[in-house]
């Protein structure tokens, strides 16, 4: 596949008016994508759980204009116009104008609401992209005559989500979702995120994540700035490597359910993204005391217990914590009693392992 691939053919169909909705997850990475080339390609493959509960709902109006200069959109967030939202769509837009032939000929309302607590610290640009871009689809496809096909459908609305953000091209499918070219996954790609193949053990069915909110503050270091870190980072090769190491030990252990070595890896990739923050030029340290608590205290109830409970991170202080479904009933109770005090307000959400996005009719 090449992005050749993805220019539409001129469109067949008229279409004056509609309004379209989808629903889609945000996810959370294994291996972590950090560090890319231009053209939103990663520089090294990353693999992650679709999540189920944190959703992004995203209503598309679209009306047929008489000029066809320019974009014209307007946005809203829980019914509030969100003009600062406008400049990350109109980049998106320009990305994908060449994709999709129509943009210019319409004006647009984008309607959205996260089902998660807006300034939660959870990433909502996974959720958000990809549920525009598949609302995009949705539209592309009415355009056309000829029918596609859901696999085709998929793949440019991952292809489409990843120009508006990297890790929204994750949140199509699920359950676990690779993206980034490798030799181990067989159809990888740099240009939209597949569905793993491979066999996977029943232990991570029903996979369980409940994010601990440490810190909802704005981010301290936005996604690009984080990104653009890796540019001459003394580590960033070894990384790049290290990830994909990192993608073929965890093949082995979701066939063979080997989950405290699945921990290992979990664990060790959210601290290497961390690493790599606080060894940049300029440095960061994105991990609160209370981050650093709840990671103590995690690994104190495990070697206690021989539970199977170990955490994540994203580029931020919030902390994933993993466990399998057959624990939930004491691991929560640990969450309850020890870790959600240092959540801010005692807020956590509980989410699992989830199975993609949904068009709502
Ligand atoms: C990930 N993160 O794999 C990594 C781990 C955060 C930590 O992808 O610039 O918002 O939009 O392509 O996808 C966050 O970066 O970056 C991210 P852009 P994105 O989930």
């Amino acid at each position: 596949m090449t992005e050749a691939q993805f220019i539409p053919q001129p469109y067949t169909k008229s279409v004056e008016q509609g309004k379209v909705t989808w629903e889609s997850p945000s996810n959370i990475a294994l291996v972590k994508y950090w560090g890319k080339k231009e053209h939103q390609i990663p520089e090294n493959p990353s693999i992650s759980f679709t999540l189920n509960n944190c959703k992004t709902i995203t209503t598309l109006t679209y009306t047929k204009k008489d000029n066809s200069n320019e974009f014209d959109f307007e946005v809203y967030l829980d019914g509030e116009k969100k003009d600062d939202f406008k400049p990350k769509i109109e980049t998106f837009f320009n990305r994908v104008e060449q994709y999709l032939s129509f943009l210019k000929d319409y004006k647009f309302v984008v309607e959205t609401q996260n089902t998660f607590p807006h300034s939660s610290g959870i990433a909502s640009s996974a959720s958000g992209m990809s549920a525009l871009a598949l609302c995009l689809m949705s539209i592309e496809k009415q355009l056309n005559s000829e029918k596609f096909s859901d696999e085709y459908f998929n793949q440019k609305a991952s292809f489409l989500a990843r120009l508006g953000s990297g890790s929204a091209c994750r949140s199509i499918e699920g359950d676990l979702i690779v993206w980034g070219k490798n030799n181990i996954v067989e159809g990888s790609s740099d240009l939209f995120g597949v569905k793993y193949p491979y066999g996977v053990h029943e232990n991570f069915k029903e996979y369980q994540d409940t994010i601990l909110l440490v810190d909802k503050g704005e981010k301290q270091v936005s996604s690009t700035v984080g990104h653009n870190l890796m540019y001459g980072h003394p580590y960033a090769q070894n990384r790049f490597a290290q990830a994909h190491e990192n993608l073929e030990k965890l093949k082995a252990i979701l066939e063979s359910g080997d989950l405290d070595k699945f921990i290992e890896i979990i664990e060790s990739e959210a601290l290497t993204l961390h690493a790599m923050m606080m060894t940049s030029m300029p440095y960061f340290i994105l991990m609160k005391p209370n981050t650093l608590e709840i990671i103590n205290k995690i690994w104190a109830f495990r070697e206690a217990t021989g539970l199977h409970i170990g955490f994540t991170l994203d580029a931020g202080a919030n902390v994933h914590v993993l466990y399998p479904k057959q624990e939930s009933e004491q691991i929560m109770e640990f969450i309850k009693s020890e870790l959600v005090g240092y959540c801010q307000n005692e807020q956590y959400i509980c989410d699992q392992i989830g199975f993609g996005a949904n068009q709502i009719e």
